[in-house]
């Protein structure tokens, strides 16, 4: 048995994630809605840190200001009886017809105006209550027809679109940081910025790119076909994995959300071990993600309420795992003799020597007339025994 989920996992939920009432474009709704301070409240109690929330989460644009005052209040209520924290907050960019061609790169020029308004009145909100992330996920930025956007344009709205929410943040001293989600498809054909690697390339135009990091998301990734360890380890490794979004995939498929762990889970585990330690398998600590460990998910659509707090335990569940057995994988004598025979305290050696000149590489003969290629090139690196032993780990 694994113990029970503590404030100090911080683990955190979106409201948008226990809240879903589970709608497809197949299905109507099979739950009622949720009150956003009941959401609090279970989550609290099956041992979350914080909850995380669109604008629209809480409160519809639509409605006027005093509506919006009291809904505010009541979960402001909530948070103060149980102590959880907002330690992030989004903006809905998505769902309005308003944005159907999307919000910062809309070919509308009214409603990429009406999108940053939007923006920075949640911000206001997320420093408010004391969050130090907001993520944008630019789901409608993107077309379903090539003929529809002109790519090079589309960029410039949206550099000028996040530094534009960037300056706002330092105009108003707010401690927030930006991060960025990124996702090939859905609801767009093709969305902007479809992986952690091309947010990350985008950020490094931005004027503001200090303050620009990235949220991946598991299952966005997969979506795409590629390792999401690697991806998420190259943003930390960048000093730009500013929140992650933990969830499940099966694949090149829809974006399903599953729980956390009941997708790819050789590769949950290498991930949980790579926020949890930052690098080398059985070796020494690297740089560890210390941000919140936050789910975003979808509670299956055969699920009733209870099943939708069952969900949200076992996301924490799969987490508290998967951490049980990365450490025992990382304490194990024997992962620690496979990985130093794999090589992979060698791969933390520089390459070049303390001081070494490439005048030194250059008339190092053992480096090449007299390497023996055919000797290197025979070795064994003895993956398959580290693998075996992360397996044996994981369901042995
Ligand atoms: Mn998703």
């Amino acid at each position: 048995m694994v113990r029970k989920p503590v404030p100090d996992d911080k683990f955190s939920f979106g409201l948008w994630t226990v809240g879903w009432q589970a709608a497809d474009p197949f299905g109507t709704a099979t739950r009622a809605p949720l009150d956003p301070v009941e959401s609090v409240h279970r989550l609290a109690e099956l041992g979350a840190w914080g909850v995380t929330f669109h604008d629209d989460d809480l409160t519809p644009f639509t409605v006027d200001d005093a509506e919006r005052s009291t809904r505010i209040a009541r979960f402001r209520r909530a948070l103060d009886e149980t102590g959880m924290t907002v330690p992030m907050a989004t903006t809905n960019l998505f769902q309005h017809p308003v944005f159907k061609d999307g919000a910062l790169t809309s070919n509308d020029r009214d409603v990429r105006r009406f999108a940053l308004r939007k923006v920075m009145r949640n911000m206001d909100l997320a420093a408010e209550l004391g969050a130090q992330t907001y993520v944008l996920w630019g789901g409608r930025e993107g077309s379903e027809t090539d003929a529809a956007k002109d790519v090079a344009a589309a960029f410039d709205r949206y550099r000028e679109g996040i530094d534009t929410l960037a300056q706002y943040v330092v105009d108003q001293g707010y401690p927030l940081r930006l991060a960025l989600e990124p996702k090939p498809n859905e609801p767009r054909g093709d969305i902007f910025l479809p992986t952690i690697g091309h947010a990350l390339a985008f950020i490094s135009q931005l004027d503001h790119h200090e303050l620009v990091g990235v949220n991946p998301e598991v299952g966005h990734e997969q979506m795409a076909g590629l390792n999401v360890v690697h991806g998420m380890g190259q943003a930390l490794w960048q000093g730009k994995l500013f929140h992650i979004d933990l969830n499940g995939q099966k694949g090149t498929r829809f974006d399903q959300d599953l729980v956390f762990g009941h997708g790819d889970l050789l590769s949950a585990f290498f991930l949980v071990d790579l926020l949890e330690y930052g690098s080398t398998p059985g070796g020494e600590a690297g740089p560890a993600y210390t941000g919140p460990r936050h789910f975003d998910y979808k509670p299956l659509r055969t699920e009733n309420t209870d099943g939708v707090w069952a969900s949200a335990a076992a996301n924490m569940e799969s987490y508290l795992m998967l951490k049980a057995k990365a450490q025992a994988f990382r304490g194990d004598p024997r992962v620690r003799q496979a990985v130093a025979d794999a090589g992979l305290d060698e791969l933390a050696r520089p390459t070049l020597a303390p001081g070494e000149t490439l005048g030194d590489l250059l008339s190092d003969r053992s480096a090449f007339e007299d390497f023996d290629a055919d000797k290197a090139g025979a070795r064994g690196y003895g993956f398959v025994e580290l693998s075996r032993l992360a397996m044996e780990h994981l369901i042995g």
